[in-house]
């Protein structure tokens, strides 16, 4: 087999890690962090420090930080292709993976390592053409995911007899082999879904992303760059969002990284979480057709905001679980929008709801955060460069969130993370404490 520099290193770095995180915990086991109350328990657990993620935090003024690193610093500070001003996915990943910004031989590692491992079986293909061309892209993508279980070094190790110690190496190459194949998977359907079929063979010279695009279909420079940015800053937002900690639930019932990254992916095809960037292109789409096809004032989107309220709906892009500002996220792209597509009427318009949203939320007063989250801009841009089968965006969101939460499902087997299992308590239960901590 041929040396795998970033498997070598990443045993290096996580595995004493481990061992020094038992004695931690033996040391410090007692220490209480805080507590909480009913309504956090009612509310999905929110503000409660349930988990540890060590790929990123999330800081509720600030934003997102990988590594301790921000989405800014980031975008300077990762390798970038050859002319390119946005940073290779691929380097995230080594950050996540690692703890240090990589090098740029780092990256290529990571790159040449991907296109080794990315060949898709036939069954994957024949499995996905017996499907209806109008299921959904995202379930056909959990669909695909799952038929590759078929293919997981951990399931294959783990029935022939696996020491706990063991657990990261297959899983290492569970994890590598998975990212490695989803550009490939997500094209397929892609292709098969909108574009009669006619499937483009990978491009091995191509780093991830640009191969990514190029398979879609999309060739041109611009779309690679955009796709560059939009596969680096979706990854990861800390443990607990729906996707991530998903992932990390099924896979500490030792689930090999197909069963637990589906899974995953099965939350983040709902509306409230990754489904939202669809959710927010159809929200604008509707918006310009309920005024005849115009770009409209923002008196006409202060009054259309407030019909989709009326209507029992949420505005979607807007409000976040953690967030209390606006996402760096969106600000990245509407940076972007901003600094190479000025004109695009769509991405105007996404500007022009950030003036007029957030007034209009913040006076409302049981909603926490008026602020735009990631989900907000991507249609808009991925729209201007000719990507407008909407219902195909969550699935690009599912190939960058492969990287953050299959990275952290890495780290769970080398630490030994045990099975979760929270309690969880009857209603009456709840009753009886309020009545006993009030008498
Ligand atoms: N429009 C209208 N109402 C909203 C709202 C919005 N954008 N955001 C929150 N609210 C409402 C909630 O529905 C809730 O109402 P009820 O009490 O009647 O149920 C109330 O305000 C309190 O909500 P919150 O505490 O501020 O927010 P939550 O943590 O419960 O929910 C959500 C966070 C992101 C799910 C929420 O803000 C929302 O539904 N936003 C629109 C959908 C969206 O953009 N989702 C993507 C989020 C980011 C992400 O995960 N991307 O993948």
């Amino acid at each position: 087999m041929k040396s795998d520099k970033i498997k070598e290193k990443f045993a290096k770095v996580a595995l004493p890690k481990a061992a020094e995180l038992k004695d931690f915990i033996k040391e410090n086991g007692n220490h209480v962090i805080g507590s909480y109350t009913i309504e956090q328990v009612y509310s999905g657990m929110k503000g409660m420090v349930g988990m540890v993620t060590e790929t990123s935090k999330l800081d509720p003024e600030e934003g997102i930080r990988f590594r301790g690193y921000s989405i800014p610093e980031l975008r300077d500070q990762l390798p970038k292709a050859t002319g390119d001003s946005e940073p290779l996915p691929e380097g995230i990943f080594y950050l996540m993976l690692m703890g240090e910004l990589p090098t740029e031989d780092d990256v290529l590692q990571v790159s040449n390592i991907w296109a080794r491992r990315s060949n898709v079986p036939k069954f994957v293909f024949d499995m996905l053409d017996s499907l209806p061309l109008n299921l959904h892209p995202m379930t056909q993508f959990s669909m695909a995911i799952m038929a590759l279980q078929k293919e997981s070094v951990f399931a294959a190790a783990y029935r022939k007899g696996l020491s706990k110690k063991e657990y990261w190496d297959p899983m290492y190459e569970d994890v590598m082999n998975l990212i490695a194949r989803l550009p490939r998977i997500a094209a397929y359907i892609y292709r098969r879904t909108y574009k009669n079929g006619v499937h483009i063979e990978p491009d091995a010279k191509l780093d991830w992303a640009a191969n990514f695009a190029h398979m879609l279909g999309y060739d041109d420079y611009d779309m690679k760059r955009l796709m560059r940015l939009y596969l680096t800053i979706h990854v990861d937002h800390e443990g607990g969002n729906v996707s991530a900690h998903t992932t990390h639930l099924v896979g500490s019932a030792l689930s090999d990284a197909y069963l637990s990254f589906a899974a995953g992916m099965n939350g983040l095809a709902g509306p409230l979480h990754g489904l939202a960037n669809q959710e927010v292109i159809r929200w604008i789409l509707d918006l310009r057709n309920y005024y005849d096809g115009a770009v409209p004032t923002k008196e006409q989107i202060h009054d259309y905001v407030m019909k989709t309220m009326d209507d029992g709906k949420v505005v979607p892009g807007y409000g976040h679980a953690v967030l209390r500002k606006t996402d760096p996220r969106f600000i990245a792209q509407m940076e972007f929008a901003k600094k190479y597509i000025p004109d695009d009427v769509n991405c105007r318009i996404v500007h022009m709801v950030y003036e007029v949203v957030p007034p209009i939320l913040s006076n409302i007063k049981k909603i926490k955060n008026p602020w735009p989250n990631v989900d907000a801009h991507s249609g808009a841009l991925l729209m201007h460069y000719g990507m407008d089968e909407y219902d195909f965006y969550t699935v690009l969101f599912g190939v960058s969130r492969a990287l953050g939460v299959l990275a952290s499902l890495l780290w769970d087997r080398a630490l030994g993370h045990p099975i979760e299992r929270p309690g969880s308590v009857t209603s009456d239960w709840m009753k009886n404490q309020a009545v006993k901590a009030t008498v």
